[in-house]
C-alpha cells in the first residue's frame, strides 16, 4: 500500500497537540483586529504557504508581513495562512503577522484542526474563518467546530473530496452558513485532478472555492468556468509573488 501522508500528518499533530497546547507552544494574544466577513469575500484567496510536503520548499524564507503586504496589493480580498508546522512549516506566528500586516483582507487559518478549542485559538491570533477538513472530522466534531466558528463571528470554511464528505457538508448546511471548497489534491497522496471539483460543483451550494494545482490564470479562469465563485491559490503566488496580482480575479 502507498504511504497515506494525510494519516502521518493528524498523527503527529495530535502528538503535538498533547504534548505543546492549542496554541503550540505561542503565547496567546489578545485580538484587536477586527473581523472581516470572509463568507462575502473569495473572488481569489491566495496563500501563504512555504512549503508542502508533495513539493518540498516553495518560498521556505518568505517574510508573513511582506507577503500578506504584497497579496493585498495584488488584490487580494482574502488571504489563507498555513499553520501546520511538521509538514508545512507554518505556524500561529505566521498567522499573527499575516493578520496585522493586512488589516483590509479577510484571512483563513488552514490547518488540520481537530477539536473545538482550535477555533477559539485561531481566532485570538486574527482569522476571520477557519478551514475545517471533512475527510478527517467525525459528523459531531465537524458540526461543533462549524457552530463554534460562527458562535465568534468567523466563517467555516468546509473542504470536501468525496462524497462522504459531501454529506458531511449538507450536515453543516443545514445548521450555519459556511463556505464550500473541493480540493482538486487528495491529502492522502497528494495527486491533483481537476475533475474531481468539476463533478461537484453542482453538490456545494452558491458560494464554492476551487483549491490547489491553479497555476496560472487560465487555470483560474477554468475553475470560474466551472461554476466556482472562489479561487484559491499557494504554490503559485507564494513562490512567484511578483506575479501574484496576474493570478486575482
Ligand atoms: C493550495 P496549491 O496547489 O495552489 O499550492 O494549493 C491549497 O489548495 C492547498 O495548500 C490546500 C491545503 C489543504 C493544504 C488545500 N487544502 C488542506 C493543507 C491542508
Amino acid at each position: 500500500m502507498s504511504r497515506d501522508i494525510l494519516a502521518e500528518i493528524i498523527e503527529k499533530r495530535r502528538v503535538d497537540l498533547a504534548r505543546l497546547g492549542t496554541c503550540f507552544g505561542f503565547e496567546r494574544p489578545e485580538r484587536t483586529r477586527p473581523l472581516h466577513p470572509f463568507i462575502a469575500a473569495p473572488g481569489t484567496i491566495l496563500e501563504v504557504k512555504r512549503s508542502s510536503p508533495s513539493k518540498g520548499n516553495i518560498a521556505m524564507g518568505l517574510d508573513p508581513s511582506e507577503t500578506a503586504r504584497t497579496y493585498a496589493e495584488a488584490g487580494t480580498s482574502a488571504i489563507s495562512v498555513l499553520t501546520e508546522s511538521n509538514y508545512f512549516h507554518g505556524s500561529l506566528a505566521d498567522l499573527v503577522k499575516v493578520a496585522n500586516a493586512a488589516p483590509n483582507c479577510a484571512i483563513l487559518r488552514k490547518d488540520f484542526l481537530l477539536i473545538p478549542e482550535e477555533i477559539d485559538v485561531a481566532y485570538d491570533f486574527g482569522a476571520d474563518a477557519v478551514l475545517l477538513i471533512a475527510r478527517i472530522l467525525s459528523d459531531e466534531t465537524l458540526l461543533q467546530m462549524a457552530k463554534r466558528t460562527c458562535k465568534l463571528g468567523m466563517t467555516p470554511f468546509v473542504e470536501v473530496r468525496t462524497d462522504d464528505d459531501l454529506r458531511k457538508l449538507a450536515l453543516v448546511q443545514k445548521n450555519v452558513e459556511c463556505v464550500a471548497g473541493v480540493n482538486a489534491r487528495d491529502l492522502r497522496n497528494f495527486h491533483i485532478d481537476p475533475l474531481i471539483p468539476a463533478a461537484f460543483r453542482e453538490k456545494l451550494g452558491p458560494r464554492a472555492v476551487f483549491e490547489s494545482g491553479v497555476q496560472v490564470p487560465a487555470d483560474a479562469a477554468f475553475a470560474r468556468r466551472l461554476g466556482f465563485t472562489g479561487v484559491l491559490i499557494g504554490e503559485a503566488a507564494a513562490k512567484n509573488q511578483k506575479c501574484a496580482k496576474d493570478l486575482v480575479h
